[in-house]
């Protein structure tokens, strides 16, 4: 979709994905928290030699600096907390910045990882199998027990301030939530007190409305594309989508 090898300025972070990736907008929504200076190039995920010598797993998001290029979003939000000046978003305690780490570390591979499994017959127009279905839901609903443990949402999940673990368990729940609705009739956003209104109070805050801006009618245009089985609800007030 975009020449890999697109060359910003000096200086300038170019993060490159499209908007209907959890990842690429927990990304996005980083810098934009950050208050960095960077642009967004457009970009899918690929897995010709050009695109793998930016990206070597050929996903997105990845994120352009002045040294060479970062891909895997955990790594990319260390590289914002590290290079870009600007409000922290890992606490200054190392107890509780590991905290947050493994906060982020079991919402990516025990809720975002098995969710995404069921893409293909929620988002993608494909079937899934009914062991997927079967096996996915009870590593999801360990994870968030495990979750229950480790967050407070009062207001952000880590207490007072904004960390990388809500902006990245915001966009994997956001998503995840329409895969649990249409696979189990359930919710994650129900299954930890206080979480509903967590995600509500997210919602809101100014980089969750660009990002969701382009979310929105891009997840919309894929559904159409993909023919998915999954059909966004009415838009109720308060409601992004
Ligand atoms: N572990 C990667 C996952 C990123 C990922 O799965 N990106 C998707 C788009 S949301 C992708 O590039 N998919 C293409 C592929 O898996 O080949 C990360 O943390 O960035």
């Amino acid at each position: 979709m975009t020449d890999p090898s697109f060359d910003p300025a000096p200086g300038t972070l170019a993060l490159h994905g499209y908007p209907v990736s959890n990842y690429f907008n927990a990304a996005r929504a980083a810098l934009i928290e950050k208050g960095a200076a960077f642009t967004v190039v457009p970009t899918r995920a690929a897995q010709d030699d050009a695109f793998l010598a930016q990206s070597a797993m050929g996903k997105i998001p990845y994120l352009r600096t002045d040294e060479g290029c970062i891909a895997e979003t955990v790594a990319i939000l260390e590289y914002i907390e590290e290079a870009v000046p600007g409000v922290p978003l890992y606490p200054s305690d190392a107890f509780e910045r590991a905290r947050a780490r493994q906060v982020i570390n079991i919402v990516q591979l025990y809720v975002e990882a098995p969710l995404r499994s069921l893409f293909p017959g929620v988002f993608m127009g494909g079937v899934n199998a009914p062991e997927t279905i079967a096996a996915v839901q009870p590593v999801v609903e360990r994870a968030m027990r495990a979750l229950a443990h480790l967050v407070r949402p009062n207001p952000f999940l880590l207490g007072a301030g904004l960390t990388h673990a809500d902006l990245f368990a915001f966009y994997t729940f956001d998503v995840g939530e329409r895969v649990m609705q249409f696979s189990y009739g359930a919710s994650l956003l129900d299954s930890i007190a206080g979480l509903r209104d967590w995600y509500a109070m997210m919602v809101t805050r100014p980089s969750s409305r660009t990002v969701l801006a382009d979310f929105t009618p891009a997840f919309a245009a894929y559904l159409r594309d993909k023919a998915a089985a999954w059909h966004e609800p009415e838009p109720k007030d308060n409601a992004h989508a």
